[in-house]
């Protein structure tokens, strides 16, 4: 198999900082001349997965086809980096069972939900604290936190730049060039 090949996946509450870190993530493996694709909700919930909802069973569907999809970038040569809430335990488990182990490497961006409610970018925090959206991760759903993620970021210490690096330091040693 391609040794170039792996799956980067970001887990952490919506607002926590997945796909900003992971975007420049992205930049800096461009830089060194590796091929990525970054796969987040913006271009899987509105096209492959736009029959899916926020409910717990609906989730775990999302995750699996991602991991699917994911599955054949590697086998066509890409780093995979995946920004995706995946709030259960058991779907991320699910990812290992799909990808090689050794191609997936977990990023658990860890802000707290204090914290993304204070940033609520995109106003969804207010919308579920005022009932108008259900599920919501952190708020009226849970979010069961990695316990042995590869790596942690915890963006309300560390600047977006700074976690990138270490990113990028971190699964370089795996990526034969
Ligand atoms: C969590 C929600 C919800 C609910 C809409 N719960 O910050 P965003 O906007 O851009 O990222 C969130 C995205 C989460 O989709 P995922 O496919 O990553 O979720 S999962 O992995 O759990 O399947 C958020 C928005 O969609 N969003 N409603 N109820 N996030």
């Amino acid at each position: 198999n391609n040794h170039n090949s792996l799956l980067l996946w970001f887990t952490g509450l919506s607002g926590s900082g997945k796909s900003t870190i992971a975007n420049v993530v992205e930049q800096k493996l461009f830089q060194q001349g590796i091929k990525t694709y970054t796969l987040d909700g913006d271009n899987i919930r509105k096209g492959i997965n736009k029959d899916l909802t926020f409910a717990p069973e609906d989730r775990t569907e999302n995750i699996r086809r991602i991991a699917e999809v994911s599955n054949l970038m590697i086998d066509a040569g890409l780093v995979v980096l995946a920004a995706f809430v995946s709030p259960y335990k058991k779907d991320r488990q699910n990812i290992r069972s799909i990808v090689k182990d050794a191609n997936f490497v977990e990023v658990y961006i860890n802000t707290s939900v204090e914290e993304c409610e204070r940033r609520d970018v995109k106003g969804l925090y207010k919308k579920a604290r005022a009932g108008e959206i259900k599920n919501m991760t952190g708020i009226s759903a849970p979010y069961e936190a990695p316990e042995n993620p590869g790596i942690e970021i915890k963006t309300e210490n560390e600047t977006v730049e700074a976690a990138a690096q270490r990113i990028v330091d971190y699964i370089t040693p795996k990526l034969s060039m």
